[in-house]
């Protein structure tokens, strides 16, 4: 009885038409300002690619390692490492803001190696962070925040898409100073030195450590001297992004050697670290962040401000990633495992340049891609024009951002000789 009573009660109230204050609060909008914004130019292309339906379609877009059959690659060392932990039965509490203390240890040691005289005086604070971009944004934040010098960020040109945004809404201003010379599709050393010879003192400026993104071209050894004389020379604050740390040569040292040098130099730098690449720890976030300070005394106030900083953004940071990461490097057998696969990574990589540069020239296509082989790192500057690379998407199912960039971490054995075809028949 009661039951069909309440029935009852409950059909009545559904044919109840809502009052019109009700229908008017649905119907009337907040967002009826907000527009419509564009799809993100790196992560947009893998959205265009999955809605394709061509069993042909190449993921050229964004910067992740597959393996030789084109698939993700989860490396065997993060496989074991994974293992390790789901047997200790770790508990899940809170991490410290500043992330997980061996980790941060572990990722410093990485980056500046473990002897480095900095680490020895503790004159460096390192916190856990969501990976690169969360890093590079602290580090955006904190400048905003405590940057005595011009607000100013100066940017290799071209550089990575999300540099702009992330100091940008972090409050700073983007300049930038030449690096990539189109005509020899190689470093243009001059234009840089010239244009960071007037940067006005104290500014900041940002360098890539290693496997420049977008366009595969480092500044040889001799030449990152002289441009830590001039950058000293301005009195200008560095900020290392290294997200491409073994990337670029398959060697973890090598290619950590500017940010060394530059500390060596006496620069006090800034540095961000991903292991999204290296470590294939893409989804996992995992990061660091790293001052390097005038002494002991002077980390701990910035450690202190870094974590006034980061509590009210995300609180503290995830910590599975952190996890795997440092039982890779810090178990002898798996970080040996692990540096072979990096080694492995980056030498397949290697082998696509090849391939794809022999397969134009199969073609016969009468352009000159010795740049292709030469650029190193995941990404391959074409120098293909936006039409051309609409017309690889549109007619061929290639997938690549409009700058003419290609993740050459995306082309397998499979599939690099359809790419040579493509890129001769929209290139010739
Ligand atoms: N710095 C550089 C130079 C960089 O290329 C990336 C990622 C990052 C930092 C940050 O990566 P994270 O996953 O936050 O650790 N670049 C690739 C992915 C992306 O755009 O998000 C890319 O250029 O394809």
């Amino acid at each position: 009885m009661a039951l069909l009573k309440s029935n009852k009660v409950l059909s009545c109230l559904g044919n109840i038409t809502p009052s019109l204050g009700v229908l008017s609060a649905r119907n009337s909008s907040w967002w009826g300002g907000v527009q419509m914004g564009p799809p993100d130019p790196i992560l947009g292309v893998s959205e265009a690619f999955k809605r394709d339906t061509n069993p042909k379609k190449m993921n050229l877009g964004v910067g992740a390692y597959r393996d030789d059959q084109g698939k993700p690659f989860v490396l065997s060392c993060v496989r074991k490492a994974e293992a390790l932990i789901a047997a200790k039965q770790l508990d899940k509490e809170y991490l410290p803001i500043g992330g997980l203390g061996d980790f941060s240890k572990a990722c410093a040691q990485l980056a500046l190696g473990a002897d480095n005289e900095v680490l020895k005086s503790g004159r460096n604070i390192t916190v856990q962070t969501i990976s690169g971009t969360g890093s590079l944004r602290i580090g955006a934040n904190f400048l905003s925040r405590f940057h005595g010098g011009p607000r100013d960020v100066y940017l290799p040109k071209p550089s990575w898409g999300n540099h702009t945004p992330i100091f940008r809404d972090a409050g700073m201003q983007l300049k930038a100073y030449r690096y990539y010379d189109p005509s020899t599709c190689g470093f243009d050393f001059s234009g840089a030195l010239e244009d960071i010879s007037k940067i006005p003192e104290q500014s900041v400026i940002l360098l890539h450590a290693c496997a420049h993104n977008p366009t595969g071209v480092d500044p040889r050894p001799e030449q990152w001297k002289e441009i830590s004389d001039i950058v000293k020379k301005r009195n200008l604050l560095v900020f290392f992004d290294m997200a491409y740390q073994g990337f670029a040569s398959g060697d973890i040292d090598r290619d950590a050697w500017a940010v060394r040098y530059f500390i060596e130099q006496g620069h006090n730098i800034l540095l961000s670290q991903s292991f999204a690449k290296n470590m294939g720890l893409y989804g996992e976030r995992v990061g660091g962040f790293t001052v390097v300070c005038k002494d002991n005394e002077e980390a701990k106030r910035v450690e202190s401000q870094l974590k006034i900083l980061i509590r009210p953004i995300y609180s503290n940071p995830p910590m599975n990633g952190a996890r795997i990461a440092t039982t890779i490097l810090n178990t002898p057998d798996l970080r040996a495992l692990w540096l072979e696969e990096v080694h492995g990574m980056a030498n397949r990589i290697i082998k696509m340049r090849e391939q794809l540069s022999a397969g134009l020239k199969k073609h016969g296509s009468s352009h000159n891609w010795q740049h292709v082989i030469d650029q190193i790192g995941m990404f391959c500057f074409t120098g293909l024009k936006p039409e051309q690379v609409e017309r690889l998407t549109k007619e061929f199912s290639v997938y690549m951002t409009k700058d003419g960039r290609i993740s050459m971490a995306g082309v397998s054995s499979g599939n690099v000789g359809y790419l040579a075809e493509a890129i001769h028949a929209v290139s010739k």
